[in-house]
């Protein structure tokens, strides 16, 4: 019981934190396209939900074309790679492993969906949204035949709902 409130306060700091850097971005992406939003990769042990315990935060980014995500802790068994099922056609596959931090540019409007290699089949999944795509339908569509384990499915599934409704 000793662990719970440590921890509950470290999870709080960190949404604390995931705000900020949210509303800093979103601001920053319309004044000022060269300062990019950081996405980190999280190991939560103290997390009772697999999802939670590795996870990208935040796990769902609106961008406007032109602008840069920096991906942190592309280390141990995390990765970051994207989903060719969810990537806009002709944009260069993305595949980071093993880098402190990467940054990646989106120009395309688009639906953007990350996994990592390792915990994408617990969840660890990420949507990145361009512009204001057309098509979410569709992506619903890929998302319920695609080649995926059930939390992975899931997790895209809870990231296209929260995008409904932003
Ligand atoms: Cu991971």
């Amino acid at each position: 019981m000793i662990s719970d409130t440590p921890s509950s306060t470290r999870r709080q700091v960190l949404k604390a934190a995931v705000a900020v850097a949210c509303c800093a971005g979103a601001k920053i992406g319309t004044a000022d396209a060269a300062v990019p939003t950081t996405v980190d990769q999280i190991t939560d042990p103290t997390s009772t939900a697999a999802r939670n315990m590795f996870r990208f935060e935040p796990d769902f980014v609106k961008l406007q074309p032109g602008d840069e995500l920096v991906f942190l802790n592309s280390r141990s068994h995390h990765t970051v790679h994207s989903v060719p099922e969810l990537w806009p056609d002709g944009v260069p596959a993305v595949s980071i492993a093993h880098q402190p931090e990467a940054s990646v540019r989106f120009d395309r409007e688009g639906y953007y969906g990350f996994r990592c290699q390792r915990h994408g089949q617990y969840g660890m999944v990420m949507l990145v949204v361009v512009g204001r795509p057309s098509g979410a339908d569709k992506v619903r569509k890929v998302i319920n035949i695609m080649k995926a384990k059930k939390r992975e499915r899931a997790g895209f599934t809870r990231l296209l709902d929260q995008h409904d409704h932003s």
